[in-house]
């Protein structure tokens, strides 16, 4: 097939996931060509038969554009691609603004080609974005134009039909996933100069918004701090970084705090890490716990969202409702103090992320696509 995928292209959770479900459908033979405006910060290096088309938006100096119309743009080039690329399909990751923008492009091809237009919906696209009044009626409305539309999470999938109704579409689910090639135990960085060798090392990774209550990543790692040597390493930047780091130095724990700031590659610190931290106030999947879960590091997160349908507390991690950092720092300490039971715990973990494995879901998009090209 020849496949048009349209996301974010920086740090986060969706453009991460289309970026590595582009690769591996380039693996798998099919043509694949990224239409984004950066290229996306997983492609690294050349891949057969992955293309990668940018957005032109040398117009947004324009004087009269006060906000530069970067959705046109965007309409624009995915038009130019699939015609010229004679794309089957246009994958598209977060409803705002890449389903509307699909269809603008299949609307301008209408005639000349049958483009389907596959929207994956995320998250924030519809847990808080696409529920602003500014955002409602055109998220709606460009779900339910969608040839196919799937939710990563039964959460999300439900959610989406609370929140919008969505008549005239079927959500499918179809689960993130992990390229365990990339994310495993085998590959971790030395602890050192991290860490010292006596020192436990707490991992958190996000973009560093309101959601992922960042400054409770911290409050949990003083409590664990005060209990056992520990370091905390923060991987991502965003909004509430500084808050974070404000924090840090209240509690007195800045020293043993590390803000990595944006990596391309994780997997090497994920695998050196004790434990990872996800305290969000809502998660529709948690792909970063999941890849944790791969390089077997077990998790701590908030029982929010689609996070339960990836791990079950007391088995593969540890949930906690969103806030609860007593609870959170006290089964921590709990877990890194009892070798047995984290071992345990390590390889429930590790067996967990292999069900969602690249090679256990992506045939499920390609299922997708031949159903929806076929008209099923
Ligand atoms: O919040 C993020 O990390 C980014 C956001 C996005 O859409 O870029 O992530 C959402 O999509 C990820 C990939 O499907 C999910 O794993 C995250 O749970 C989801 N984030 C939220 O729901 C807050």
């Amino acid at each position: 097939m020849r496949i048009g995928i349209t996301c974010y292209p920086t740090y986060g959770g969706s453009g991460a996931l289309a970026t590595e479900l582009g690769l591996d459908l380039a693996r798998r033979g099919h043509e694949v060509h990224f239409i984004t405006y950066d290229s996306p910060f997983r492609l690294r290096g050349y891949v057969e038969r992955a293309y990668f088309h940018e957005v032109d938006t040398a117009m947004s100096r324009y004087p009269l554009f006060e906000y530069f119309p970067y959705t046109l743009a965007l309409a624009s080039r995915q038009y130019e691609v699939a015609k010229q690329e004679k794309l089957d399909l246009l994958h598209v990751h977060y409803a705002i603004p890449h389903a509307t923008t699909a269809f603008l492009a299949r609307e301008m091809l209408r005639g000349e080609t049958d483009l389907k237009v596959i929207t994956t919906l995320h998250g924030t696209d519809i847990t808080l974005v696409g529920q602003e009044a500014s955002f409602y009626a055109i998220t709606k409305f460009s779900i339910e134009q969608s040839d196919r539309v799937t939710a990563v999470s039964e959460f999300l999938r439900d959610e989406t039909y609370r929140a919008f109704g969505c008549t005239n579409c079927e959500l499918e689910v179809v689960p993130n996933f992990v390229n365990l090639a990339e994310y495993r135990p085998d590959v971790a960085t030395p602890h050192q100069p991290l860490a010292a060798d006596d020192q436990k090392m707490l991992m958190h990774i996000s973009n560093f918004r309101e959601v992922k209550r960042v400054k409770d990543v911290v409050r949990v790692f003083a409590r664990v701090r005060k209990a056992m040597p520990a370091v905390l390493l923060m991987v991502g930047d965003g909004p509430e970084r500084a808050d974070a780091e404000h924090e840090a130095r209240e509690l007195g724990v800045a020293g043993d705090v590390r803000f990595l700031g944006r990596l391309d590659t994780v997997a090497p610190l994920l695998a050196a890490a004790d434990l990872f931290l996800l305290p969000s106030q809502t998660e529709s999947f948690g792909l970063a716990a999941l890849e944790a879960m791969a390089c077997g590091t077990p998790v701590i997160a908030a029982r929010v969202g689609g996070l339960p349908e990836v791990i079950t507390d007391d088995v593969d991690g540890i949930l906690e409702p969103p806030g609860s950092v007593e609870a959170m720092a006290r089964r921590a300490i709990a877990l890194l103090k009892d070798p047995v039971r984290y071992a345990a715990v390590r390889d429930a973990a590790l067996a967990r992320a292999a069900v969602f494995s690249a090679d256990a879901i992506v045939p499920q998009y390609e299922d997708l696509y031949e159903r929806a090209l076929a008209g099923r």
